[in-house]
């Protein structure tokens, strides 16, 4: 896995975030650069005699693939190597660090909000991001804030994505909550899905930037359907995912089409929020399709 680019030699500064991922640590290069780095780390259980996992070095690959692009709206991966240690895999990636979270970010906003010039800047860099994951086949399943990072000139980043198959296999083993705040609908009802999953979650947070508090705030499953249905209303049953466990209930809501999403939002806002909170996969915006709304057209 290494060998492309000369190996990063860096010292470990702090550890900023930890989960299914692994840990994620702020470190500093050595030598003249003295650049910041995010230092990812996670222990893969695996078979250290039949090596390094198959699905790892495609991931991995394709990580340092989308890399070469070196697109703007994506966290840069400048090198990935892998130990074996034990029966286990300790598998480190460096990326550029990036100074804040959207999460955080948010949380700083004073009072009136953010500008719609703003709200519009934070939007086209993300779905321009996403856009290109999509494009590349790559899909983010787990969009939130968190992992929507600010650089201090306003860049806008998608981080943690293209592991989804190593996070898969090591989220049973992590304890801890998991956010289902920005699930898609289908993923909530363990139906199939594809990259309109991360327009949902790109519609939520349009909504937050607007709200400054998430959307859909559930802590079960249900509940999270439940809090989409009260705003977005409850999808028809030809709608209904044929392949889910979960079956379709009148209970769950009342069925009306709730178009007005957040009522101090301008038409074009709306118009944009309600195509990407759509309940059916297949009809939601995609991102390209979402870069040319009319939204963004007006400057
Ligand atoms: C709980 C309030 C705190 O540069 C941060 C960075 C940061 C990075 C960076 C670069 C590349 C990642 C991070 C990354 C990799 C999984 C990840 C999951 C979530 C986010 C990033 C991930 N809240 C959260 C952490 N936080 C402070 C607030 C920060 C602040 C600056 N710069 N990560 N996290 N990949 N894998």
């Amino acid at each position: 896995m290494n060998g492309w680019q000369k190996q990063l030699k860096y010292e470990l500064l702090a550890e900023v975030g930890a989960g299914s991922f692994g840990k994620v640590y702020k470190a500093r290069e050595l030598g003249d650069s003295q650049r910041l780095l995010a230092v990812k780390k996670f222990n893969l259980r695996c078979d250290a005699d039949n090596g390094i996992p198959a699905f790892m070095i495609r991931e991995v690959a394709l990580l340092r693939k989308m890399g070469f692009f070196n697109h703007p709206n994506i966290v840069k991966l400048l090198d990935a190597s892998a130990v074996p240690v034990g029966s286990a895999l300790d598998l480190t990636l460096v990326l550029e660090y990036i100074d804040q979270d959207l999460s955080t970010y948010l949380s700083k906003v004073p009072a009136p909000g953010l500008s719609h010039d703003c709200i519009k800047d934070v939007m086209l860099q993300l779905l321009r991001g996403l856009d290109f994951l999509h494009t590349n086949l790559v899909l983010h399943r787990d969009l939130k804030p968190q992992n929507v990072l600010v650089s201090s000139c306003g860049e806008v980043k998608i981080a943690d994505f293209g592991l989804a198959r190593i996070h898969t296999f090591n989220i049973a083993l992590t304890p801890g909550v998991v956010t289902l705040w920005y699930r898609a609908p289908e993923v909530l009802l363990n139906s199939v899905y594809c990259s309109s999953v991360d327009m949902w979650s790109a519609g939520c947070i349009f909504a937050e930037l607007f709200l400054l508090k998430p959307l859909f705030k559930g802590y079960t499953e249900v509940e999270q359907l439940q809090k989409i249905f009260e705003v977005i209303g409850l999808p028809s049953k030809e709608d209904w995912p044929r392949d889910t466990p979960v079956s379709y209930s009148e209970s769950w809501g009342p069925r009306k089409s709730c178009t007005e999403q957040m009522p101090s939002l301008g038409p074009d806002e709306n118009n944009l929020l309600s195509q990407c909170l759509i309940f059916s996969a297949s009809r939601r915006i995609s991102a390209a399709e979402a870069l040319a709304h009319p939204f963004f057209g007006k400057p």
